[in-house]
């Protein structure tokens, strides 16, 4: 398996939801046959999407290389979700933790179990902010086919609240 670039959204809004995402980037670090390429700051919003509830969220976005396929890379994020207590409910409910993955290279993924590029990523502030930090001059295509450049989609999102809490380092 040759190399990949993927990047992960993280987001946490139970417990002590920055302590999470910065212990889960450290556990990220730590997936076999990858490594950690780079993270963005921390940034807080409220939560986001339907029937989405609860307190704050403080989100992040890594940048990996693996020599993972995408659904054993997934299957790492649902082992680090539930050794921070995750707990699956309903779609939005708050998280101790959540890890997305939003860009695996330029695949096209959609299955049972993924959906690569991630296809809510392009409406979101929480998780375009910090991809800018760590990529600035990221595109990619949509499952449409359609080139999405990271720096004009961000100004679709400009009018979301979200504050930056600070550096992970
Ligand atoms: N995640 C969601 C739903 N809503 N809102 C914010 N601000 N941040 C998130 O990470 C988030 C959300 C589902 O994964
Ligand atoms: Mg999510
Ligand atoms: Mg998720």
């Amino acid at each position: 398996m040759t190399q990949v670039t993927a990047y992960i959204g993280l987001g946490a809004n139970m417990g002590d939801a920055r302590s999470t995402v910065l212990c889960a980037i450290d556990a990220l670090a730590k997936i076999p046959h990858t490594q950690l390429q780079a993270q963005s700051r921390l940034y807080a919003s409220a939560p986001m999407g339907e029937n989405a509830t609860g307190e704050h969220y403080v989100n992040a976005v890594v940048q990996l290389r693996t020599r993972l396929p995408a659904h054993d890379l997934l299957n790492e994020l649902h082992r680090i979700e539930r050794a921070f207590g995750r707990e699956r409910s309903v779609r939005n409910a708050p998280r101790t933790l959540d890890l997305d993955i939003l860009l695996y290279g330029d695949v096209c993924i959609e299955d049972e179990a993924l959906s690569i590029p991630h296809p809510r990523m392009v409406e979101r502030a929480f998780v375009l902010r910090p991809l800018f930090d760590i990529a600035p001059e990221l595109s990619w295509h949509n499952a449409h086919g359609q080139k999405i450049n990271l720096a004009s989609q961000l100004k679709h999102v400009a009018q979301q609240e979200i504050q930056l809490l600070g550096t992970t380092a």
